[in-house]
């Protein structure tokens, strides 16, 4: 993966990461639940191979019982079941600029799952981390170079963010077993969290008493001026608003087409941090307020409709959410080094065409 920024045009490189690493078309907002087939993936790697029948998850380290689980174990315990929104924390990277070089995400590195597991804390809780535990690593089967450093794909949490109930050890998503790209057999899940969290391929929880300094805690993952700015932790997701696409689009270039009249504009809204208050609609240079669904859950997004008048001519729609912070989405680039969570609001051109 290269590293650093550009001005330039795309390169082959970036485009072989947004090959492998597809988004969720926008029109996938439409559902409360993403199907498996368009949630959007990010993996840093290769998807790793396993074998079932010896897959085993380790968690041990500084604790007083360290256990070794297999699928089954875990899957014997009680289930809990729950739709949860992740956003990968390079959302939105592609519009900055200069292009910080990754995954040239545009909007669409979101999905919401119903994802199914058991709750990790109860598994640490057995273990007993000793006193002097600060944090749990967890890393993935997978492994790879990135920054000139081999690695397994590894993360870390404090205890106490690690074993919030809603922290699971997900084995199903939508009602199936994980597939091979969304973590199979076993994934860490931290809802409310950006995706880098949710560990894929879990295969060891370790227990350690000083704060974790693998690369995609240290290095990745943060929110940097330059490359020589330590940064701070890139930790919940940011509070955004889409749009589901009006209309209907051109191809290749996916302007909208509306036709003039009475139209409803929908669209999803989230934040890591606090419910989603408000969500405005921005027609050309006016904002409303949009009407808001219940939440689809306590972690996942809500949706949101607000009725226009559209007459003919060339229009810019854009959305903004507010979440119970008082944050809202800036409309100025909150420009930083990697690109990360860049929630700048999102505008869509649209034309509209008289009615026949
Ligand atoms: N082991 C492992 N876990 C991982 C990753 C990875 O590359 N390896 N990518 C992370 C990132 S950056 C994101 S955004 C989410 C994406 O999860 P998904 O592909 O199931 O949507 O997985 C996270 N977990
Ligand atoms: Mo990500």
């Amino acid at each position: 993966m290269g590293e650093g920024v550009t001005e330039g045009p795309l390169t082959l490189e970036e485009l072989q990461l947004a090959t492998r690493n597809r988004g969720m078309p926008l029109e996938g907002l439409r559902y409360d639940i993403t199907p498996t087939g368009i949630h959007y993936l990010l993996i840093h790697f290769d998807i790793p191979e396993f074998d079932a029948s010896s897959w085993r998850l380790e968690i041990g380290g500084n604790v007083e019982r360290p256990l070794s689980l297999s699928l089954d174990d875990i899957r014997s315990r009680p289930a809990t079941a729950m739709p949860v929104t992740m956003e990968c924390a390079g959302n939105g990277r592609a519009r900055l600029f200069p292009r910080p070089i990754s995954n040239p995400w545009l909007y669409e590195a979101v999905g919401t799952a119903e994802w199914t597991g058991t709750p990790l804390a109860e598994f640490v809780a057995e273990a007993e981390p000793r006193d002097d535990t600060v944090e749990l690593v967890f890393t993935g089967a997978d492994h790879g170079v990135q920054g000139d450093v081999e690695q397994d794909y590894q993360r870390s949490l404090t205890v106490e963010d690690a074993t919030r109930p809603e922290v699971l050890l997900a084995y199903e998503m939508n009602g199936r077993p994980l597939e091979p790209q969304h973590g199979a057999p076993l994934r860490l899940l931290v809802p409310g969290w950006y995706g880098m969290t949710s560990v894929k391929w879990l295969t060891r929880v370790e227990a350690v008493t000083e704060p974790f300094e693998g690369y995609q805690q240290a290095v990745s993952y943060r929110y940097q001026r330059d490359e020589d700015d330590p940064g701070e932790r890139v930790r919940r997701m940011r509070v955004r608003a889409l749009m589901t696409p009006p209309g209907y689009p051109d191809f290749p270039g996916r302007r909208r087409f509306v036709v003039a009249g009475e139209v409803t504009i929908r669209g999803r809204a989230w934040s890591g941090e606090a419910e989603v208050t408000r969500v405005e609609v921005g027609i050309d240079d006016e904002w409303r307020d949009a009407d808001l669904e219940p939440p689809v859950g306590e972690f996942a997004w809500r949706g949101w409709s607000c009725r226009w008048d559209a007459t003919p001519g060339e229009h810019l729609l854009s959305c903004r959410a507010t979440d119970a912070t008082g944050t809202t989405q800036p409309v100025e680039q909150p420009w930083n080094y990697q690109g990360m969570g860049n929630n700048l609001v999102q505008t869509v051109p649209v034309t509209v065409l008289g009615s026949a």
